[in-house]
């Protein structure tokens, strides 16, 4: 309980804040960074001083359990109320998914939302820690918005915050601290109504139950409390079902990133051995899936593609879908998809931000990345479990299983082969002068011959919104042939050490091409020619990337 006795105290900065980067919807760095002292509080007065609605506004608050929630909750809810927010929303125990915080803010009708988690990235002392913002439209804050945190923050002398007793309080119920009154929520039966709404769980429900066994990891991260709820309580599959369900300070060990490399133990489960038919995992904060079948992993571009071509199977968009939209290092999977149903694609730059206004524009009902996310309009983040639902539920409709879905998806469509290598952790240095070398070179690339066949195009992906108009610039290189094929270089945005090198290959096949090579094998020429072209083992002195997908 907050104790009744408090005041309003103004902190003074010895210096500015400049950690915030312009352009990126919220702050990631290691825990320790986040130890120092007031550290958090200039970032977040930075948001209320940026963000428009303060006075009087609903806020949502919560986050994905890793060590330093619930710290940043009680500091957050005592900063909100010394800056006049009428009321904050959190929850039990303070978890809360990126996608159950973008349906609370909307449901709430939220001025925003800010969820504590660095998303995918290792948890505890020794990892990472972040804030993400959210706007009132559920998904992450417009690069005005951020561009305008940034501003404030390099000029801030002073923060507001109240001084009270610490507040330990994580069960459902109303309190009130100083005129601002806390309200702690269930959080999970918000996020299942709205899934219930979308998709027909008796169907799923039967389906599992007979003889179709799933398994889902939830990597001691956020989405175990919602995978329990969901697959043992309402869909009735055994306990079992959900492994490293509960959210620890420090996922256990585990890395909360769900691909080959990270969720081994559960793609053993499916490649290797034979008790389940499907499985799946979630990142950190369950904004992101991998689905896995019995022997048969699915690239997420192919998962985007097969969602869109089978939208009917599910309720939720019987009426049909309005358009599709992929970030543009997700491979054209579900662009022929979009083109045999008649409706418009949009590549867009990569992060869910650039969604946004498609989405809320009714331009678009499905939209992904190749990094392991999918999501549609029922909220404005990619969304872990929707994903999984949404398979389960073609699986039981289509009686088939993932790898007949995959399959019979290229002999109609084609095969785009594809996959993202990751060289991560290498020196700053290192990864710009690569890129900046690479990006020199791009103007004289035009006609040479790349993966045996010629370069068609090279440039620096830019993007124009088609809703504002907002120019987005030097979005990652493009090598494109001409027989469609690709291979981009990309520097992450989200690592905390030194750089990430992402280098995507991309190479359609059509359905009555070889659709069953190994996508290594089928793309062993881009890969080779990038490595060559670009210098890239020889320059990190990594003879493999850290993770392939
Ligand atoms: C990565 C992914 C990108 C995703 C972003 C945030 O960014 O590639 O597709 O939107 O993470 O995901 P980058 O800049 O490291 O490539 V999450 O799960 O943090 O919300
Ligand atoms: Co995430």
């Amino acid at each position: 309980m907050f104790s009744t006795e408090f005041s309003q105290l103004v902190v003074k900065l010895n210096q500015p804040f400049t950690d915030q980067k312009p352009g990126t919807s919220g702050l990631r760095k290691s825990t320790l960074k986040f130890e120092e002292p007031n550290y958090l509080e200039s970032f977040i007065e930075s948001i209320f001083r940026a963000l428009p609605g303060v006075q009087g506004g609903v806020l949502i608050v919560g986050g994905d359990g890793r060590y330093g929630n619930k710290r940043a909750i009680d500091i957050i809810i005592r900063m909100a109320a010394a800056h006049g927010i009428q009321k904050v929303i959190t929850t039990v125990d303070g978890i809360l998914s990126t996608p159950a915080a973008s349906n609370l803010i909307r449901k709430n009708k939220a001025i925003g939302g800010i969820i504590l988690s660095a998303s995918h990235n290792p948890g505890g002392l020794e990892g990472d820690f972040g804030v993400k913002l959210n706007g009132s439209n559920g998904g992450p804050a417009s690069e005005s918005l951020t561009d305008e945190i940034y501003s404030y923050s390099k000029n801030l002398k002073e923060y507001k915050i109240i001084k009270c007793q610490s507040n330990n309080i994580y069960s459902a119920g109303q309190y009130k601290l100083a005129s601002m009154i806390v309200d702690i929520v269930d959080g999970i039966e918000d996020y299942l109504d709205l899934m219930q709404t979308i998709f027909d769980f008796d169907l799923i429900s039967s389906y599992i139950k007979n003889d179709f066994p799933i398994v889902f990891d939830a990597l001691n991260a956020v989405t175990g409390p919602y995978a329990k709820r969901l697959f043992v309580d309402h869909l009735g599959s055994t306990s079992e079902t959900v492994r490293n369900a509960i959210p620890l300070e420090d996922f256990g060990g585990l890395h909360p990133d769900p691909n080959l490399t990270y969720a081994k133990d559960l793609a053993d489960l499916l490649l290797k051995g034979n008790l389940y038919s499907f499985g799946a995992a979630c990142d950190g904060d369950g904004d992101r899936n991998m689905i896995l079948g019995r022997g048969c992993f699915v690239n997420p571009s192919d998962s985007l593609a097969i969602l869109a071509a089978n939208y009917d199977c599910v309720p939720g968009y019987s009426k049909g879908l309005s358009g599709v939209a992929r970030s543009m290092p997700t491979s054209s999977a579900v662009d022929v998809v979009a083109k045999h149903l008649g409706i418009n694609c949009f590549e867009t730059p990569t992060g869910w931000k650039f969604f946004g206004n498609l989405l809320d524009a009714n331009k678009i009902t499905l939209c992904g990345e190749e990094s392991f996310g999918t999501g549609s309009d029922h909220v404005r983040e990619k969304d872990g479990l929707w994903a999984v639902l949404f398979w389960l539920q073609i699986l039981a409709t289509k009686k088939k299983s993932v790898s007949e879905i995959l399959r019979n998806h290229w002999l109609v469509f084609g095969r785009h082969y594809y996959s993202r290598h990751d060289y991560e952790s290498i020196p700053a240095e290192v990864a710009n002068s690569l890129y900046s070398r690479l990006f020199n070179m791009l103007p004289s690339l035009k006609g040479q011959t790349f993966g045996g066949r010629s370069i068609q195009n090279a440039d620096d992906f830019s993007y124009t919104d088609p809703i504002d108009g907002s120019i987005t610039l030097k979005q990652g290189l493009r090598i494109l042939l001409d027989d469609g094929s690709r291979a981009l270089v990309r520097l992450s945005g989200t690592g905390t050490k030194g750089a990430t090198l992402r280098v995507y290959f991309e190479k359609f096949v059509k359905s009555n091409g070889d659709i069953t090579q190994d996508p290594q094998l089928a793309l062993k020429p881009l890969i080779k020619d990038i490595d060559y072209l670009a210098e890239i083992s020889k320059r990190t002195r990594m003879s493999t990337p850290s993770v392939i997908t």
